[in-house]
């Protein structure tokens, strides 16, 4: 039986970055898929700390916000690097990572057919700060810290691959964010799950945009 379970809508949304985590690890959850009409007329957003979901349900512990779900399931599976100044250098690319979802989503969900064009062109100057901290790891950038995977890496690389669906050349001119992405995406239980029709069937976002 699996221990976890994730509660949430039929998006990858705030949730593919926990789902890599787990398949990545070779760890079972379930899915407790969430309907509109569940949501607007049942008592979960009543129940929900922050009125909100992804819940997270590790056995009879439950949950909330995607963030320290992340942070729960990398404490518990080592997935937090090494020393406490990897923890925090774990976390805030993490936040950085976040911040960068924030303007995602409000493109996506606020101001996509009149912010899309100038949210591409100033992409780069996004995605260069995380080139250049890649550019600094001593043991060659294939994790964002250390020389091991960490939750922040399945979040970073989730919200890359949301942004190549955006702009399919938007990694071009970064050589060490490609690589990342490609390296991390090739672990074989990854490679399994990102093939999955569970994954690729899932859309990305609520409203069809991406
Ligand atoms: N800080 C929180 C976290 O990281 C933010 C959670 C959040 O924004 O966990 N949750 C949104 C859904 S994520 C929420 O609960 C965006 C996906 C939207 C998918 C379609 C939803 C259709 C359901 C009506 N939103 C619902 C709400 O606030 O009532």
């Amino acid at each position: 039986m699996s221990e976890y379970t994730i509660i949430y809508f039929n998006v990858r949304g705030r949730c593919e970055p926990v789902r890599m985590l787990l398949a990545d690890k070779g760890l079972k959850w379930k899915e407790e898929v969430v309907s509109f009409e569940t949501w607007t007329q049942g008592d979960l957003k009543k129940e929900a700390v922050f009125g909100q979901l992804p819940g997270f349900k590790d056995k009879d512990f439950m949950m909330y916000q995607s963030n320290a779900i992340l942070r729960h399931l990398g404490r518990k599976h080592g997935l937090y690097g090494r020393t406490p100044e990897e923890n925090s250098l774990i976390d805030m690319m993490n936040d950085g990572v976040e911040d960068l979802r924030l303007k995602y989503l409000t493109l996506i969900y606020k101001n996509y057919e009149d912010g899309k064009d100038a949210y591409i062109t100033n992409l780069p100057s996004e995605l260069r700060y995380f080139e250049h901290f890649l550019s600094g790891n001593k043991y060659g950038g294939t994790f964002l810290v250390g020389n091991e995977i960490s939750f922040a890496d399945y979040n970073l690389v989730d919200l890359l691959r949301c942004h190549l669906v955006l702009s399919s050349e938007c990694l071009a001119e970064f050589p060490l964010l490609s690589k990342y992405v490609s390296s991390i995406t090739s672990r074989p239980n990854l490679q399994t799950f990102l093939s999955s029709d569970a994954h690729k069937n899932r859309p990305i976002n609520g409203n069809g945009k991406q």
